[in-house]
């Protein structure tokens, strides 16, 4: 009877364990691992989630820490590209920018074109000094400021109001009921040298690009 109750248990301890054996084996396609199978799920859970986040971490850092400066560098290669370029196409250093004084001539409209394709523009006057610069190449020149829509609102190629200006004797005046409409340095000798003139008449201009150094 006793030989028979432990051969009873001997046996259920035996299906006992192969029922656990067979079982891990199912659900690991043959490996044999320690764990059992809920435990070995929160594990892998666990695992996946903290490798997420660090992936999602790293690339937090790259986009925080990367960008910025990726986009100074692009500015400062940019910048010094260009000022590479002016000075070996003879522009002209004055103050905080570059200028580029043309030897031939163009309508307004082609000298403002020609500028833009320089990353620059006509030039826009700000200061006396600016003023007295423009002056000094005894040519006549346009500069960066028009009536654009002809309501008699003169205004930068920056889209600023003209506020401070500096128009010759009589000017503007739309010469003989003539639509002058851009502006150029006509009187050299005088610090009030503007005269308003038909934007498609033929001139030398100065292109103006700020130097961000
Ligand atoms: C006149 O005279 P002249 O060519 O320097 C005119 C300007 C006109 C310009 C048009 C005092 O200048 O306003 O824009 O013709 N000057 C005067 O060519 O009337
Ligand atoms: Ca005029």
């Amino acid at each position: 009877m006793a030989r028979l109750v432990n051969r009873e248990l001997a046996e259920v301890n035996m299906d006992y364990v192969n029922l656990q054996e067979s079982s891990v084996r199912m659900h690991t396609n043959g490996r044999n691992l320690a764990l059992p199978d809920p435990r070995r799920r929160l594990f892998t859970l666990v695992g996946v989630g903290f490798g997420l986040l660090c992936i999602v971490q790293a690339a937090l850092n790259v986009s925080l820490r990367l960008t910025p400066s990726a986009v100074r560098r692009n500015d400062t290669d940019q910048q010094r590209f260009l000022t590479g370029k002016y000075i070996k196409q003879g522009w002209v250093y004055f103050h905080t920018s570059f200028y580029f004084i043309s030897s031939t001539k163009k309508s307004w409209q082609e000298s403002r074109k020609f500028c833009q394709e320089q990353s620059a523009d006509l030039v826009i006057i700000n200061t006396e000094e600016e003023q007295d610069f423009t002056r000094q190449f005894h040519r006549l020149t346009w500069i960066g400021v028009h009536n654009v829509s002809r309501t008699g609102q003169w205004t930068w190629v920056d889209g600023t109001p003209l506020t401070k200006s500096y128009w010759g004797p009589g000017e503007p005046n739309g010469y003989e009921g003539r639509n002058e409409n851009c502006v150029e340095i006509r009187f050299f000798d005088r610090q009030n040298s503007w005269n308003d003139i038909p934007c498609e008449d033929q001139n030398f201009w100065i292109c103006e690009k700020e130097a961000a150094l």
